[in-house]
């Protein structure tokens, strides 16, 4: 059987909010991520692994990095008809700006004729994982769904953050899907979880267009995938649920099967760095049979100097990326993005430094997110003082530090 003509959309328009202030001024899947990457790269990533190579990323608000990286980095061959392509919002119909995810592909329909796909995948850019898209399309192809949706199962407290699905005593049929509901009750075998949608769908593609025109007309609607079409097919009886759970990615072990992360709020965009760098991690950024594809400006190996006397230069359970020296100084459980460099007696700990971040000599930096460019001076304390910290930077809940691109440092 030759595999059906498949388009994807990947949703890129998210603004990331609650992750302010690294999107201050980037949407939310182009903020950095691990070091290398970006939030998008991994959705692309999954995409271009499972062999999907057309490709829309529908983008909407501080576009602009987040296209500059699309565009630099997914260059697909043209020759062989495969693409990546960044659509920004002003591109499309009318004055005005998208409002919903449902709208976002109602303004692309012409994209979607184009290509005329067999099925159209949708997926969202803000999460963190692997997954072989080729099992859910067969799942799709096989069931004759009008709409499948991928699910996990997830906490009965965070309920309010996702669409929550009921299936038919199979597991296979959604019964009810309702967007971010107060009142969740827990599942049957399960009582504190619920079973979420990953916010990833695969459409045949007729069903996809009838919905968003309908959707279109409604004034009523917010044009919302989640809160108005999947519900709307649901009621029409052809939804069908995706199992994250069955889906086993080439390369993975037991141990990072299944992982997906919401990083929608800084407290867990922190979790999900500390989730990488344990020595054997559950998100395993070394799986070779699944790389994650990101791309950079050419950059020198990271380099270690100065162990001499009560000076150290060394990195210990970290990530360390190209370009960056560590001169005199240490950096623990930490990640550390291209060209930062850590002076003579400086210590950070627990901490993501994204790229060009300098520490000054003897600056110490505890559990802090801290934006590119940032200069930490010399003899700067960071992370020690929260109530003094909370005067001139951002504070998690879980007692994060996140210091926002370009920002004043002082000691
Ligand atoms: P949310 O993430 O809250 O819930 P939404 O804000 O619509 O829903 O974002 C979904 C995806 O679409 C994100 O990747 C976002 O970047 C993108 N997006 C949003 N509006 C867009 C627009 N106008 N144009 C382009 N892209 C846009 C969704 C689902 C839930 C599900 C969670 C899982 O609605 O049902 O549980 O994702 O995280």
């Amino acid at each position: 059987m030759t595999s059906p003509r498949v388009l994807a959309v990947v949703l890129a328009g998210g603004e990331g909010k609650r992750l302010m202030p690294l999107t201050a001024d980037r949407a939310k899947p182009a903020v950095p991520f691990g070091g290398m990457y970006r939030l998008v790269d991994f959705v692309l990533s999954n995409l271009a692994n499972g062999g999907y190579l057309k490709i829309v990323v529908l983008t909407q608000y501080k576009n602009h990095s987040l296209d500059r990286h699309v565009s630099r980095t997914w260059r697909l061959s043209a020759m062989l008809g495969n693409y990546v392509t960044p659509v920004p919002a002003q591109q499309r119909l009318g004055p005005r700006w998208f409002s919903g995810s449902a709208d976002a592909l109602f303004q692309n329909l012409n994209l979607i004729y184009d290509e005329m796909p067999e099925h159209v995948i949708v997926f969202g850019a803000d999460h963190i994982y692997r997954m072989d898209p080729r099992q859910m399309v067969a799942q799709h192809e096989a069931s004759g769904a009008d709409v499948t949706v991928a699910a996990i199962r997830q906490p009965l407290a965070l309920a309010d953050q996702f669409g929550v699905i009921e299936t038919d005593p199979a597991g296979r049929k959604i019964v009810a899907f309702r967007e971010k509901p107060k009142d969740a009750v827990g599942l049957t075998d399960s009582p504190d979880e619920v079973y979420a949608s990953m916010g990833n769908y695969v459409f045949k593609t007729q069903a996809m267009i009838d919905a968003v025109r309908e959707d279109a007309l409604d004034p009523t609607s917010k044009h919302d995938l989640g809160g108005n079409i999947i519900p709307m097919l649901v009621k029409s009886g052809v939804a069908d649920v995706y199992d994250f759970a069955n889906n086993v990615v080439p390369g993975s072990s037991e141990r990072d099967r299944g992982y997906w992360r919401d990083v929608g709020t800084l407290d867990a965009y922190y979790e999900a760095h500390m989730d990488l760098i344990a020595a054997h991690p559950v998100f395993n950024l070394y799986n070779d049979r699944w790389p994650i594809f990101t791309g950079h400006d050419p950059l020198p190996p990271a380099k270690f100097v100065h162990n001499d006397g009560d000076r150290v230069g060394r990195a210990i359970d970290s990530l360390v990326s190209p370009g960056v020296i560590v001169s005199g100084g240490t950096a623990v459980r930490s990640i550390l993005s291209p060209k930062v460099v850590l002076h003579s007696h400086s210590l950070v700990e627990d901490s993501v430094l994204m790229d060009n971040v300098k520490v000054g000599r003897g600056a110490i930096v505890r559990k802090a997110i801290v934006d590119k460019n940032v200069v930490i001076p010399d003899g700067a304390r960071i992370g020690f003082d929260l109530d003094y910290d909370r005067t001139r930077f951002a504070v998690t809940r879980g007692g994060v530090v996140i210091i926002g691109k370009n920002e004043i440092v002082d000691r």
